[in-house]
């Protein structure tokens, strides 16, 4: 299952639903959709996703895609922004990489794909990589990368328990601290064409980023020793 998180995504949404339809023939994809002023929930119906509400945020909207997911025992899930910066061909090695691990995120900076992010940003990005990496004790590259696949314990973890108000990095150290693998595949983002990013201000930027930090090192104490990892499933079917 795709879960696509998407407010005032109306112009970008349905070519995202028929690019991720194209990847994945059959798979189903479900858009959360909350707070848009424009018509985004139309649009990704028409195109043929199923539409769910959720409370304000992007937390809140993928944890109402868990529980979702969780309830119709999808083999697996993948997360995919709504604003076209996640290419569709980029989802296969996503999926390939659940062979081997029980979350796998796509990284903008595994491989220097020519990303165009701001200097400030990309400053940004690797001082919380390197943060959460301390606290999850494993080197990451791109922890506030929104393009994740998982399996379904994972699944299942999150739709009984998801942070609501931030969570990209600090979700990464949870999940190395309950002992799962993580792995990253690198994958060539683009640009946000139209439409504004959740993150505009540098001063909301600013404390969204000491939040996440934040809440890597809580994330981090609360999970001192690690847990005994999942029992391997087997590798996930029905892709
Ligand atoms: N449902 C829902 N989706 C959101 C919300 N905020 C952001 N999104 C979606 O989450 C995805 C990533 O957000 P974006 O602003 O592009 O973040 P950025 O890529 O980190 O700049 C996009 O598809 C947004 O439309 C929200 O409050 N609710
Ligand atoms: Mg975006």
């Amino acid at each position: 299952m795709v879960i696509v998180p998407a407010r005032d995504e109306g112009p970008r949404i349905a070519a995202v639903v028929r690019s991720v339809a194209a990847a994945l023939p059959g798979v189903e994809i479900v858009v959360i959709e909350n707070g848009s002023t424009d018509d985004t929930a139309d649009r990704a119906r028409l195109a043929g996703a199923t539409v769910l509400h959720s409370e304000v945020g992007y937390a809140r909207a993928l944890r109402v895609g868990f529980v979702h997911a969780h309830a119709s025992h999808a083999p697996w899930v993948v997360t995919v922004d709504g604003d076209g910066q996640h290419p569709a061909e980029a989802l296969a090695a996503l999926l390939r990489g659940l062979d081997d691990a029980d979350l796998v995120v796509g990284s903008r900076f595994l491989e220097d794909a020519g990303y165009p992010v701001p200097a400030g940003r990309r400053l940004a990005i690797g001082a919380l990589s390197a943060w959460a990496s301390l606290f999850g004790g494993q080197a990451l590259t791109d922890v506030t990368s929104g393009l994740r696949a998982m399996r379904p314990a994972v699944v299942a973890a999150f739709a009984l328990d998801y942070p609501t108000d931030v969570a990209d990095a600090n979700v990464l150290v949870r999940a190395l601290r309950a002992g799962w693998r993580v792995v990253e595949v690198p994958v060539a983002m683009r640009p946000r064409l139209s439409g504004s990013s959740q993150h505009q201000s540098p001063s909301k930027s600013a404390l969204f980023a000491l939040r996440m930090a934040q809440l890597c090192v809580r994330e981090g104490l609360s999970h001192p020793g690690r847990a005994p990892r999942l029992p391997t499933p087997q590798p996930p079917a029905g892709r």
